[in-house]
């Protein structure tokens, strides 16, 4: 059987590919800050599925943090076969010259600090096996910088071009790196962009189908299940209805 660990499982993205893995029969290591909804996810899946699924509850952003639930991993946890880097958000949406520091600094270190350490600790055991997948989660945004996605944007292109310079550096270790660049998809995302104001959350999605966490799900499912002679690069997904950051058709 194989082993994947999901950051971020605790919402959105991540539950929804921890539940597709698991579903095939994949043991999942599910991470996250919120306790009490990884306790919930791991009983869930347990029950629900014949797979071992470990909780690892910490913030990607604390490099100690990090260190200790990687260095925890006992056994058959070690053998990561895919890590999905997923854990980030967003917070605001306003002009650069308005921009708050802690809303920067929470951008720059989930999204950005919070990866590179993940991928600076998982690495060392999947070199020690010759194998392993990192799938990387972007965004549209790490395509296109539109107004207010600022430092949003530019982590988001980070991610982008440190997962295109990690593929070189992990190339001899036949790690493979991908990276998944989803559109705009309804999961807790802009609630927690928008600072809890649902209303606001709720508007973003309003008179077009967006993309679901179930499609991101899938998505990451079927890069990781190629052949071992195959590496998808990079899926760029995007609501029907969407074809730029700020192009979205409404009916
Ligand atoms: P959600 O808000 O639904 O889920 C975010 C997940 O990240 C939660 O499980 C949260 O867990 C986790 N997380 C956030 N901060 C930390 C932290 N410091 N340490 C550990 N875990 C953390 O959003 P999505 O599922 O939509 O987002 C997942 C990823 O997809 C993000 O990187 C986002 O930028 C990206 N993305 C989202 C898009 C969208 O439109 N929804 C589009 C493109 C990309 P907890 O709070 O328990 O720690
Ligand atoms: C989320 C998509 O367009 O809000 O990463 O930046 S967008």
């Amino acid at each position: 059987m194989k082993t994947i660990l999901v950051t971020g499982a605790t919402a959105g993205f991540g539950e929804a590919t921890a539940r597709l893995f698991a579903q095939n029969d994949w043991n999942i290591i599910i991470t996250g800050r919120r306790k009490e909804r990884l306790e919930k996810l791991e009983s869930e899946l347990k029950s629900t599925y014949n797979v071992d699924v470990l909780s690892l509850c910490f913030d990607v952003r604390n490099l100690e943090e990090v260190k200790q639930a990687i260095a925890s991993l006992s056994g058959n946890w070690k053998n990561i076969d895919v890590l999905v880097n997923n854990a980030g958000l967003a917070a605001g949406r306003g002009p650069i010259q308005e921009g708050v520091y802690d809303d920067w600094e929470r951008m720059i270190d989930t999204n950005i600090k919070g990866l590179i350490y993940m991928i600076r600790e998982v690495t060392p055991l999947m070199m020690e096996r010759n194998q392993g997948h990192i799938i990387n989660v972007a965004s549209l945004a790490g395509w296109e910088a539109y107004g207010g996605g600022n430092i949003y944007c530019g982590t988001k292109h980070a991610v982008r071009a440190i997962s295109r310079s990690a593929r070189v550096d992990l190339l001899p270790h036949h790690i493979k790196v991908s990276v998944i660049s989803p559109g705009a998809a309804e999961t807790e995302f802009s609630l927690v962009r928008y600072n809890g104001d649902a209303e606001r959350a709720k508007a973003v999605y309003e008179g077009f189908q967006p993309l679901n966490a179930e499609d991101i799900a899938n998505s990451i499912y079927f890069m990781a299940t190629q052949p071992a002679h195959v590496n998808i690069e990079e899926i760029f997904i995007l609501p029907t209805a969407q074809a730029t950051a700020t192009t979205v058709f409404k009916d």
